[in-house]
């Protein structure tokens, strides 16, 4: 089974608002073998970008993007509670993933949280809207290797851009992530939160992981 009849179902199914064909879509995806990742890559991520783009044409009410929203979250449960491996031993790095200032927008970051932890990393997933000073006092409690930080709104950059420069000057080792729809929309704030990587498409983001947690692996 192709991903793209699998984008057109659950895009159809939740314009309606019809949670359970979506769950039906999603399920039967998953016995024909599609993977999480394509799931969530070319499923549900080009479906909520679609769905933003019906509330800004006022097609969308917003009941019915929280709905969408709402959904999706459901569908990313039942796929984390079944198909993740929590036997884990040894992980390749520990890594947080947070948003910084009043993000809301935190769909982004549990996507990235969930696939960074199907590829073996021990994730700390802490959401959207978290402020800088617990984001803070959590690195220091537990000694990640990397943190990611996601942006969606660009007025919430400088919170990230704070939240990068407190963590470099307190940490050297930690290497700090950034990424989200504000450096896709605006590439120049790349350069003005200076973080040590942009993540901009997934497979980028692992292979900077896969290069820099050599020397830094502390959970043997
Ligand atoms: C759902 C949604 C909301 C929900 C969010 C609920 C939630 N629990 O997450 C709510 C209702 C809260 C919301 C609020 C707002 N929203 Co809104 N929202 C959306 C919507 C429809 C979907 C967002 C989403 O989940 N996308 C899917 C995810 C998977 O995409 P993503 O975040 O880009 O993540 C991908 C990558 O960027 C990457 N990534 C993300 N983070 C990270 C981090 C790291 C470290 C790495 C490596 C990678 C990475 O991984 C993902 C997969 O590739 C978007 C439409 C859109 N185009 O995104 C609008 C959208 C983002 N919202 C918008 C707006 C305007 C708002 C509000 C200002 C509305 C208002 N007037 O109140 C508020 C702002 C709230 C705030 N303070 O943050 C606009 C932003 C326009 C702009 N100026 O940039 C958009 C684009 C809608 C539109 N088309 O106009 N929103």
């Amino acid at each position: 089974m192709s991903i793209n009849p699998v984008f057109d179902d659950y895009f159809f199914h939740i314009k309606q608002g019809n949670k359970k064909e979506c769950f039906n879509t999603i399920k039967k995806a998953v016995k024909e073998g599609i993977g999480i990742k394509d799931i969530y890559l070319e499923v549900f991520y080009p479906a909520m970008t679609k769905v933003g783009e019906l509330w800004e044409a006022n097609k969308f009410t917003v009941a019915q993007e929280h709905l969408a929203t709402a959904i999706t979250q459901r569908m990313m449960s039942y796929l984390y509670s079944n198909h993740f491996n929590f036997s884990i031993e040894h992980y390749k790095a520990k890594i947080i993933i947070t948003c910084a200032g009043s993000e809301l927008h935190e769909l982004g970051a549990r996507m990235t949280a969930d696939l960074l932890e199907l590829e073996g990393y021990d994730v700390i997933y802490l959401g959207a809207n978290t402020p800088v000073f617990t984001i803070l006092k959590t690195i220091s409690s537990e000694k990640p290797d990397f943190i990611g930080i996601s942006c969606t709104m660009s007025f919430n950059i400088k919170y990230t851009k704070e939240l990068v420069e407190k963590i470099q000057k307190a940490n050297e080792d930690i290497k700090v992530i950034v990424g989200g729809r504000a450096y896709s929309i605006d590439n120049s704030l790349i350069e003005y939160v200076k973080a040590d990587f942009y993540g901009d498409i997934l497979d980028n983001t692992l292979k900077f992981l896969e290069e820099n947690k050599k020397d830094l692996v502390n959970n043997e």
